[in-house]
């Protein structure tokens, strides 16, 4: 196929140095599909640590960032940081950072812009809520959303800051869709145990190549990696990973134990 398999790990905010340790001991003695494509995505304090235990091969990603380079904003770390500690990619748009910590499309956008322009290779994350698919409006829902990480929908912001200040650039965060993997993580699915089918996992992707086809270009939707999560485990991955349009993973809870290295491997 066109598009390499992509298995992200997101640790979210587990482990300690010891069980990282301990995980990545198992990965880096594993045997890894090399056709696959590994991320490992691990709390921020540990980037600098995880960086240097884990096999090259082995690519690490922060699990969020802030939208400029530097300055006053205690808390936060900057694309050019994570780059300094060698690390390549960055998830945004992750439903716990849209639900918990309540960033708006708008924020990610920005932050996909400055993370891309930074030279971090972004998965960027989009699902909809229970209540939207028993709604019916899944596909409104993650169009909507790709839309605004693609920048080129002219926003609220946008017509303010135009009338405003007479600001006239058109928003188009991504330059480059070859650093970009649109992760489709329904939210209804996300830890709680209840994967989402295969067929519904493959009949989102394929809207959404369909509407990259409609709204980019032919050779963004043919080349674009679109990836599942949402309780992906070693025991359902291999019929997920069967599906056309289904290009790899983003896993949490199982990222953190053996079973990962199945999960890396299920396309066979
Ligand atoms: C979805 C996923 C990883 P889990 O958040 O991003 O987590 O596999 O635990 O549902």
């Amino acid at each position: 196929a066109l598009r390499r398999f992509f298995v992200g790990g997101n640790w979210k905010m587990n482990g300690n140095k010891e069980s990282l340790e301990e995980l990545m001991t198992t990965l880096n003695t594993s045997s890894l599909h090399d056709q696959t494509e590994v991320v490992c995505a691990a709390p921020s304090i540990y980037l600098d640590f995880v960086r240097s235990s884990l096999d090259p091969r082995i690519g690490v990603a922060a699990q969020n960032c802030y939208k400029v380079a530097k300055g006053a904003f205690t808390g936060e770390i900057s694309p050019a940081m994570i780059k300094d500690c060698g690390v390549d990619w960055v998830i945004l748009g992750h439903s716990e950072r849209r639900h918990v910590f309540g960033e708006s499309d708008e924020l990610i956008g920005q932050k996909v812009a400055h993370a891309l322009e930074s030279d971090l290779g972004v998965i960027a994350c989009i699902g909809e809520k229970l209540e939207e698919r028993e709604a019916g409006t899944t596909e409104e829902v993650v169009y909507a959303q790709t839309q605004v990480i693609a920048g080129f929908l002219l926003s609220e912001e946008f017509w303010f800051s135009f009338l405003m200040e007479g600001c006239c650039s058109v928003p188009d965060n991504v330059k480059d869709w070859g650093k970009v993997v649109l992760a489709y993580e329904p939210v209804w699915a996300i830890g709680t145990g209840k994967t989402a089918s295969p067929e519904q996992a493959q009949e989102v992707h394929e809207k959404l190549r369909a509407w990259l086809r409609a709204n980019v270009s032919d050779d963004v939707a043919d080349s674009v990696r679109i990836i599942y999560g949402g309780s992906v485990t070693g025991a359902n991955c291999r019929e997920l990973a069967a599906q056309g349009d289904v290009d790899g993973f983003l896993v949490g809870g199982a990222s953190l134990k053996p079973e990962f290295v199945d999960i890396i491997n299920a396309r066979a």
